[in-house]
């Protein structure tokens, strides 16, 4: 095969816009590649747990050309299968974006895009499924993907990634709970400047109902 390189370089916003309280997403919405920033009560982007989401898709929502600045709260949120398309996280919040729901055959879909400073969580899968990141960038960043560790669902989750490029700083690309049965695929991982070997790329943890 001869896979699609994951997009390089940052995209510069479209204006600004300050979101005060979370915006709700169905069927396809264009961000027009406008940065999207917390403001009010919806959180500072640090990493208390209480924090809102910027953007909230419904089950079978898309959203594409976003750039999530700072501060970036708690993200963004799916309630179901959802895409991500060409999204962009300049200073990763609490964390990026979070698959919740509860059907085991739901996935959600990250394309394109990137993601840094992240204290942190990039991804977190707290419901059931299959969460797929492909053609994304991360640098600076804790884990690129974390199976929830003490949700009180013990899901089995899965996790595919493909296309990724990852720039040291950088703890793990993934976290799952092989007690529970999750899995983990990895495909065309580029990892850089990481010359003392740190990015670990799989992390098997016991999840803690
Ligand atoms: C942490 C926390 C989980 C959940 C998650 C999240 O991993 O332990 O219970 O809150 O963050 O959704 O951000
Ligand atoms: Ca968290
Ligand atoms: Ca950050
Ligand atoms: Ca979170």
């Amino acid at each position: 095969t001869n896979p699609t390189p994951p997009p390089s370089g940052w995209p510069s916003p479209n204006g600004s816009q300050a979101v005060t309280s979370t915006i709700s997403v169905s069927g396809t919405v264009d961000g027009g590649l406008k940065r999207y920033y917390a403001s009010g009560d919806m959180g500072d982007g640090g990493q208390s747990e209480s924090q809102d989401p910027i953007f909230e898709l419904a089950n079978g929502a898309t959203l594409k050309n976003v750039i999530i600045g700072s501060p970036g709260a708690d993200g963004i949120h799916c309630l179901g299968s959802c895409t991500l398309q060409n999204v962009w996280w300049e200073d990763v919040g609490e964390d990026a974006a979070t698959l919740l729901g509860s059907s085991s055959s739901q996935v959600m879909t990250i394309d394109g895009g990137g993601a840094r400073s992240a204290s942190d969580k990039v991804f977190q899968h707290n419901g059931p499924g299959t969460m797929i990141i492909r053609n994304f960038q991360v640098e600076n960043f804790g884990k690129l993907y974390r199976a929830c560790g003490n949700c009180t669902n013990s899901y089995q989750r899965h996790v595919q990634m493909s296309n990724i490029v990852a720039t040291s700083p950088g703890k793990a690309l993934a976290g799952i709970n092989t007690n529970w049965g999750d899995t983990a695929r990895f495909s065309n991982i580029t990892i850089k400047n990481d010359s003392s070997h740190k990015i670990v790329i799989c992390e098997k943890y016991k999840g803690v109902p």
